[in-house]
């Protein structure tokens, strides 16, 4: 099932998400909705507090044309190195719209819990070693514009704040030609 993802400012974005202590069906559940969801809005990966679920679980596909080719499930992921540094125009789906540079470290070790539950490990670099930094930040309760300078941060608040009361106007605009259509 796709979700609705949520928009930057918000308070479920802001926790630390929960360790999973088992991946069971609901876990795989989660993983599987959020990477129908990740498709769907064409991200190349999602971090669980996106749909309003504080656990540690995120999804990752950097070619997502080929869906479901490269799709990487973890579970309670932990960088355990860091090395080299880089800077990526990033985006983030939740905060539609918005590209910025961010400085991050080129290579990274992670290590997690795979859909069976079964730990592994993986060496990245390029653009999975930044979209596994943006996603553990997630899980952290950090975003991208976190690593930016509270002016552009500020700039870009306003923009969605904006954004996200257009969007509420048009929910109620099509509540209410619903109802006198009835
Ligand atoms: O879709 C996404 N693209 C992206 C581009 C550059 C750096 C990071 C990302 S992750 C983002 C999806 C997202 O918001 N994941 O949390
Ligand atoms: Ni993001």
């Amino acid at each position: 099932m796709v979700r609705e993802i949520v928009i930057w400012p918000d308070p479920v974005l802001k926790q630390i998400a929960k360790p999973v202590d088992r991946v069971d069906d609901s876990i795989r559940r989660l993983l599987d909705d959020m990477a129908e969801t990740m498709y769907a809005a064409e991200g190349v990966g999602l971090a669980a507090p996106q749909i309003g679920v504080q656990k540690r679980v995120i999804v990752i596909d950097t070619s997502p044309r080929q869906e479901g080719q490269r799709l990487l499930h973890l579970v309670n992921p932990e960088i355990v190195r860091l090395e080299g540094k880089t800077t990526y125009t990033e985006g983030c789906l939740s905060i539609p719209g918005e590209a910025e540079d961010v400085e991050r470290a080129a290579k990274v070790w992670v290590r997690a819990l795979d859909y069976h539950g079964k730990p592994f490990e993986l060496e990245a670099d390029d653009l999975l070693a930044i979209a596994l930094q943006h996603e553990t930040d997630h899980l952290n309760g950090t975003l991208f514009v976190d690593h930016l300078s509270s002016l552009k941060r500020e700039l870009i608040r306003k923009r969605m704040k904006r954004l996200k009361a257009d969007r509420a106007a048009e929910q109620r605009e099509r509540a209410a030609s619903r109802e006198s259509a009835l």
